[in-house]
């Protein structure tokens, strides 16, 4: 069976080590903001020797609607809940009910084989958002609760009966008071200086403006603008930028952006640079921004 089992995760290119393979799983496990992910849970064995019977999966606050795929010899069946007030179930659809629980029933499944159970849920809005499912494995009068979730600096791993996590693609939007950070982004750099671009936007009534930029990678973070010299664009340090109430400020090649000054490594795709932002009035936030290939989003050169 484990053979299989690594050969199906290598071809969907997904990175298993060996213990993961014991516990409940989800594949895929992410799909775009405000899609239907369609999944399968993956149950890998029984309790200690006795069949699965039922199958229990709690559905998260963020998943306003749940299906759960019929299955031959099993009972499917979605369970509600009701909600103080009406959200958008899919579609428009306005309605204070969302799925609690989406389960089968009825069926046995021999401690020696695996079987998959389908199941289709709208994911939210957040992208990076991650969610996790509490699965209960019932195998006549024993169960097994799939439920741990990794606390801060706990690894992942290491957990004995993990929830089967889903994530919302996309890089997480970092938020404080009314601003709200979008799309931040690194460029790669073999160099010693590097750019960071990002959108602010600001819900607030109040302007607001972004005082400072700190990071652990670069011997200083400095808020740049570019100005016209002649036929060049030149850069030139800034003491703040600002955000309009109820607008947005980006933070792009040839505009402003955050310079990093003093790189201690290059910078690589595919790593993360971590960065606190200080706003006015919104405060502090910290975020890790994600470095894409040099030259992303066109061409800017810094004279310095
Ligand atoms: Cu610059």
């Amino acid at each position: 069976m484990s053979k299989f089992l690594i050969a199906g995760a290598a071809a969907l290119g997904i990175a298993l080590s060996l213990p993961v393979l014991a516990h409940v799983t989800a594949d895929p496990a992410e799909a775009a903001p405000g899609s239907y992910l369609r999944t399968s849970l993956r149950v890998p064995h029984g309790c200690s020797g006795q069949p699965t019977t039922a199958l229990h999966v709690a559905i998260p606050d963020g998943i306003v609607s749940a299906r759960a795929q019929a299955k031959p010899g099993w009972q499917a069946q979605v369970e509600m809940r009701k909600l103080g007030r009406a959200v958008d179930t899919g579609h428009g659809r306005m309605s204070d009910r969302v799925p609690a629980t989406v389960s089968w029933s009825g069926g046995a499944l021999p401690d020696g084989l695996f079987d998959e159970f389908g199941l289709m849920l709208k994911l939210p809005d957040r992208p990076g958002a991650q969610l996790a499912l509490a699965v209960t494995q019932v195998c006549g009068s024993q169960e097994i609760r799939w439920d741990q979730v990794a606390q801060a600096g706990q690894n992942p791993h290491a957990l004995e009966r993990p929830a089967v996590l889903i994530r919302v693609a996309g890089e997480p939007a970092a938020t404080a008071g009314s601003i709200r950070v979008e799309q931040p982004f690194a460029r790669a750099t073999p160099a010693k200086v590097g750019g960071v671009f990002m959108t602010l936007q600001n819900a607030g009534g109040h302007a607001d403006r972004l005082l400072k930029a700190e990071s652990p990678v670069a011997d200083s973070v400095e808020l740049h603008t570019h100005v016209k010299d002649g036929d060049a664009m030149r850069m030139r340090p800034v003491d703040d930028i600002p955000v309009p109430a109820g607008g947005t400020t980006k933070l792009e090649p040839g505009g402003y952006h955050i310079m990093l000054i003093g790189l201690k490594q290059p910078l690589k795709e595919g790593e993360h640079v971590p960065m606190t932002l200080t706003f006015e009035k919104a405060g502090r936030i910290s975020l890790e921004i994600p470095v894409h290939k040099a030259g992303a989003s066109g061409g800017h050169h810094h004279k310095h």
